[in-house]
């Protein structure tokens, strides 16, 4: 046995670098999100769409039918989920929140995204991007075994397209305990839109035009997720929490809130144009709430981008502080 011959002073010397640890704490990295994956998952909506009269809107049948989709997904990864219903416009709505299991319950990390689509198409830009590409990073968490320090809980809501409704009932019916517990939300609504921006909500007001910034905690959400897009060669602009998006509810009391956006009805400009190319003077999605919003309306690019954003904001923010 060698530790006979190292002595007194020796043994403690060994018993004191076994004890050090060999690397510093850090965050696992985050995995890369295989883009297929998200688009599986949006022939799957389009598909339900195609089956369910042309839409996945609140009330009509495909609603139900992504979120089921989306449910039997969580559950055989291993998530705890559970559907939330709710009644607006004389119809049933639902969302669908579903918990990773571990972390610490008294700081959650939220990431959601509307499911249902308007009434006129299948809503594969608006918003199955989304909802796709939180899917696929809450399966990429399961496929990973990863443990973060924070518990990670994602939320699909239902009818935002009549005014933001499913998230507003879900943060309304948190107590102000259960709310004080979520740390952050992020929010991905259109985030493959085919003339895309990169867009990060602006939580710190840099800019110092439109909405205040967000809750404290936002501006850190933001620069989260700038380093990725920096870390790629992509330079990206705040846009405002102008209310739009589901995040509305969460910054309303107060919970720190971020995420990206590629652009909806509003031109790209001749300077976005210079700096992300795709066309000046048209649309970041021309098919913004229409028939055409259909799996041929995504720019594969943006999509593949935001989603490993998404990866990479849920690791860095649900690990070590
Ligand atoms: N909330 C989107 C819609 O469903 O119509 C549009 C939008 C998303 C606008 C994100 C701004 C920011
Ligand atoms: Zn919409
Ligand atoms: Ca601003």
């Amino acid at each position: 046995m060698k530790t006979r011959l190292l002595g007194f002073a020796g043994a403690i010397a060994l018993a004191a670098a076994t004890l050090t640890p060999i690397a510093p704490a850090s965050a696992a990295a985050a995995p890369d999100i295989p883009i297929a994956n998200v688009k599986a998952h949006l022939s799957q909506f389009q598909s339900i769409s195609n089956a369910n009269g042309g839409n996945r809107a609140h009330g009509r049948p495909g609603y139900r039918a992504s979120l089921d989709y989306v449910k039997a997904r969580l559950d055989s990864a291993g998530y705890q989920t559970s559907i939330r219903s709710f009644s607006y416009n004389g119809a049933t709505g639902y969302n669908l929140i579903a918990d990773w299991p571990g972390g610490d319950a008294n700081q959650v990390l939220m990431a959601g995204a509307h499911l249902d689509s308007v009434r006129s198409g299948a809503g594969i830009n608006d918003n199955g991007t989304g909802s796709a590409a939180i899917l696929e990073a809450a399966l990429a968490v399961a496929r990973s075994g990863y443990q973060p320090t924070k518990h990670l809980r994602f939320g699909w809501w239902g009818a935002e397209e009549l005014g933001l409704i499913g998230s507003s009932r879900y943060v309304s019916s948190l107590t102000a305990t259960e709310r004080s517990r979520i740390k952050g939300y992020l929010n991905y609504d259109m985030v493959g839109s085919p003339n895309a921006g990169y867009f990060v909500y602006d939580g710190d007001n840099s800019d110092g035009v439109g909405s205040g910034p967000g809750p404290a905690g936002s501006a850190q959400i933001e620069s989260t997720i700038n380093s990725y897009f920096s870390g790629i060669g992509v330079t990206t602009r705040g846009t405002d929490f102008d209310g739009r998006s589901d995040y509305g509810p969460f910054i309303r009391v107060g919970i720190p809130a971020g995420g990206t956006f590629t652009g909806a009805e509003g031109r790209k400009t001749t300077a976005q144009a210079q700096l992300w190319g795709g066309q000046a003077g048209v649309a970041f999605d021309r098919c913004y709430h229409s028939s055409c919003d259909t799996t041929s309306n995504i720019n594969d690019t943006a999509l593949d981008r935001n989603s490993d954003s998404i990866a990479h904001a849920i690791w860095a923010l649900s690990g070590p502080a």
